[in-house]
């Protein structure tokens, strides 16, 4: 087993500078008013390990922050990411499951560093990444159209995105690195060009919304899989635009096209069912961003974040 099955740790990270729209630093205190946690410890009888308070991280954000690199917040950005990066790793290391519920998709530089580091301390292995997403977050500083960090952190963790400021993600070292090779994306829709070259060049494994069209999910999740291969650690990066907005409107950059709920549980209860999920983020839920389109708002997509999250984490078991 490669973790304590019964023992979570939590992390609640109310932060949103990887991206301009404020509000998704709300999101862990919504999810947990849903009721998220106490169904964790409730009725999957997890024992949850996390500190009471959603973290703002007020002390590490920079009064003065200047793009670099053209990256907007880049001191803030990297600051927080480190700590949570801290934050995780001292989960990871006990040999406890992480759930990190975010924040904007830049926190990822914090938990994929932070898994890739106790994993590989404690059992010597390299972790596999599924990133379920209708972007790709691999943009290099140079490549992004927007500056938004949210964009960036698979290059940044990938070392396709190099810096040696240690003040601005120079911290990353070798031991956070998370290899080309053991990355998944699944439900691409909005990939910009110099992605897709990076894509294709690296010969990253990714399923679109069309992959999954054709071949259905199911199929799909099984490519996924066997591309990691058996008894490898898993971390499932899941940003909630993944989901079409019908179920998920509240979020910053909500793209038409994307999965049903249905079809995010499936992947989460997936990953659950191999026995190898090693920490689960949950990002990019903004509840102050609501459509009004219709009575699926806000409300709707913390409830379908909260569904993602439990059937991650093992409620769709008999
Ligand atoms: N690829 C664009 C858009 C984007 C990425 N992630 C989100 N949006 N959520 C960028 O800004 O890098
Ligand atoms: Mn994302
Ligand atoms: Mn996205």
């Amino acid at each position: 087993f490669l973790t304590h099955g019964d023992q979570l740790g939590v992390v609640a990270v109310g932060f949103s500078g990887g991206q301009c729209k404020p509000g998704v630093d709300a999101a862990p205190s919504a999810l947990i008013k849903n009721g998220l946690l106490k169904q964790l410890r409730d009725e999957l009888d997890y024992k949850l390990f996390h500190d009471d308070t959603v973290h703002s991280y007020k002390e590490l954000i920079p009064a003065s922050d200047p793009d670099y690199r053209g990256m907007k917040n880049p001191l803030a950005v990297s600051a927080v990411t480190r700590k949570i990066s801290e934050q995780v790793y001292s989960q990871a290391k006990e040999g406890r499951c992480v759930l990190t519920l975010g924040g904007d998709h830049s926190i990822a530089i914090g938990t994929i560093s932070g898994t890739a580091k106790a994993i590989r301390e404690r059992l010597g292995r390299e972790i596999a990444v599924i990133w379920v997403d209708a972007h790709t977050d691999i943009n290099t500083p140079e490549a992004s159209d927007s500056g938004n960090i949210h964009g960036m952190p698979v290059s940044f963790l990938s070392g396709l995105a190099k810096e040696s400021r240690e003040d601005i993600f120079g911290w990353l070292k070798e031991e956070h690195m998370i290899s080309l090779k053991k990355l998944v994306y699944i439900g691409l829709r909005d990939v910009d060009r110099p992605e897709k070259k990076t894509l294709r060049d690296h010969g990253i494994k990714a399923f679109s919304m069309h992959d999954i069209d054709r071949h259905g999910i199911g199929k799909v999740m099984d490519m996924a899989l066997a591309h990691i291969g058996t008894d490898t650690p898993i971390h499932l990066s899941f940003d909630v635009d993944a989901l079409d907005p019908m179920w998920a409107p509240s979020t910053g950059t909500p793209v038409r096209g994307g999965l049903t709920l249905r079809e995010g549980d499936f992947i989460a209860e997936c990953v659950h069912e191999t026995g190898c999920l090693i920490a689960m983020d949950l990002v990019e839920v903004n509840p102050t961003l609501d459509s009004g389109l219709n009575d699926i708002g806000a409300h709707e997509t913390v409830r379908a974040g909260c569904s993602l999250v439990r059937c991650g984490l093992g409620e769709s078991l008999l």
